[in-house]
C-alpha cells in the first residue's frame, strides 16, 4: 500500500512538497482546510500507479484543482517551488513549525512563543515558567518522542499491558489502534483503547474513573507508565518509559470507552484522521452524523455491534485497518 510517506511510490517528490505545504497551512496559518486539501492531494498522487506528467494529467484526479497542478508543473519544470522557498526562509515559520513538533504545542501556543521571541529548544528551556505540565514533558523528552517506534516494540509492549490487565481483571477488552492498527512498520505512539462490560455510555461518569485508574496504577507499579500528561475525563496520554528497549521514552495513549461505543472508539482512533474526516463527510451527504462516540440518523443513535455495522449503514465500501490512509 503506497501513502504519500513510502519511497516506493512513484510521485514521492510531489508528496513530499505537498506535505511540507499541508504542515504549514497548520501550523502557521492555522488554515485546516488547506491543510486537509494538500493531504488529499498527496493522498491520491501517492496511490496513482504512474509518474504524474504534468499538471493537467494531475488534475483529471480527485482532489487535485487548478492551484495544485500549477505547483506540480513549476516543480517540474524548475525542480522546486517559489512558495515553499520564501517560507523555508522565513524564520518565524520555521521556528512555529519546529516549537508545534513538543508534544502539547500546538499552532497558538507555537505563535505566541515565537512572538515572544523564543525561537528555539534552548530557548524554550530557558523559559520553562511558559510552559504547562503537558508541555513540560514534551521537552524533557523532545528527542526520545521525535523517534519513532518499530512495530516489534509495540507488539511486545501490546503483550504486556494485555496480561497485566488482564491479571487485574479478565474483563476488560483491550485494542491497540492508530497506525499500529493500520499496519504501519513504526509509529508516532501507542494509541490504546480499553473498555469494560460494567462501564456503559448511559451509566454516568462515576464508575468510569476508578476502570481507568486501577489499569493506570498497575502499568504505574509495573514502571510502564512514568509520567501522567493528562488526567481527563476519558482522556488519558501517558509517557511510558519501557526499560527493556534502551529507556527510549513513548508516548502512551490509553483511553477508557463505553462499551457501547467500542467500535465507533476503534474505527475512530484506528484512523487515519484523514480517513476519518472523508468517512464523515460521506455519512453527512448520506444524512448521518458519525463521530468518535455514536452513528446517528435523524438525531437517533443506532446500535453497533461491529466496525463493519459502521459501514455498512451509511454505504461506505469496508476498509481494512491497512487501507485507511
Ligand atoms: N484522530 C483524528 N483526528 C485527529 C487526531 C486523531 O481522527 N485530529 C484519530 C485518527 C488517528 C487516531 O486518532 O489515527 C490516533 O491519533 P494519532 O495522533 O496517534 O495518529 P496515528 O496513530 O494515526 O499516527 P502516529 O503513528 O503518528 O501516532
Ligand atoms: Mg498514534
Ligand atoms: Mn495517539
Amino acid at each position: 500500500r503506497k501513502t504519500p510517506s513510502s519511497e516506493n511510490n512513484t510521485n514521492y517528490d510531489f508528496c513530499e512538497f505537498l506535505i511540507e505545504l499541508a504542515n504549514y497551512e497548520r501550523n502557521v496559518n492555522r488554515n485546516i482546510y488547506k491543510y486537509n486539501a494538500y493531504r488529499n492531494a498527496a493522498n491520491t498522487l501517492a496511490a496513482y500507479p504512474t509518474r504524474i506528467k504534468s499538471g493537467e494529467e494531475a488534475q483529471k484526479l480527485k482532489g487535485i484543482g487548478a492551484k495544485i497542478a500549477k505547483k506540480i508543473d513549476e516543480f517540474l519544470q524548475t525542480g522546486k517551488l517559489q512558495k515553499l522557498e520564501k517560507i523555508r526562509e522565513d524564520d518565524d515559520s520555521t521556528a512555529i513549525n519546529l516549537l508545534t513538533r513538543v508534544s502539547g504545542i500546538g499552532p497558538a501556543k507555537a505563535k505566541e512563543l515565537v512572538d515572544a521571541n523564543i525561537k528555539s529548544i534552548e530557548d524554550l528551556k530557558k523559559n520553562k515558567g511558559k510552559l504547562n505540565h503537558h508541555q513540560l514533558i514534551g521537552l524533557k523528552y523532545f528527542e526520545d518522542f521525535e523517534k519513532k517506534i518499530p512495530r516489534e516494540e509495540i507488539k511486545r509492549i501490546e503483550d504486556f499491558i494485555k496480561t497485566e490487565i488482564d491479571e487485574l481483571d479478565s474483563e476488560y477488552k483491550i485494542t491497540v489502534c492508530g497506525s499500529y492498527r493500520r499496519g504501519k512498520a513504526e509509529s508516532g505512539d501507542i494509541d490504546v483503547l480499553i473498555t469494560h462490560p460494567s462501564y456503559n455510555s448511559k451509566d454516568g461518569s462515576k464508575k468510569k474513573s476508578h476502570l481507568l485508574k486501577n489499569v493506570v496504577e498497575v502499568l504505574k507499579s509495573k514502571k510502564l507508565i512514568t509520567e501522567t500528561i493528562s488526567l481527563g475525563d476519558v482522556k488519558f496520554m501517558k509517557t511510558c518509559k519501557n526499560h527493556s528497549e534502551g529507556c527510549v521514552a513513548r508516548r502512551l495513549d490509553i483511553r477508557l470507552i463505553p462499551q457501547d461505543q467500542y467500535y465507533l472508539g476503534i474505527l475512530y482512533f484506528t484512523g487515519s484522521d484523514l480517513f476519518n474526516k472523508n468517512m464523515r463527510a460521506h455519512a453527512l451527504e448520506h444524512g448521518f452524523t458519525l463521530n468518535e462516540y455514536t452513528l446517528r440518523v435523524a438525531g437517533e443513535p443506532v446500535k453497533i455491534t461491529s466496525e463493519e455495522d459502521i459501514f455498512d449503514y451509511i454505504g461506505y465500501p469496508y476498509k481494512q485497518p491497512s487501507e485507511r490512509n
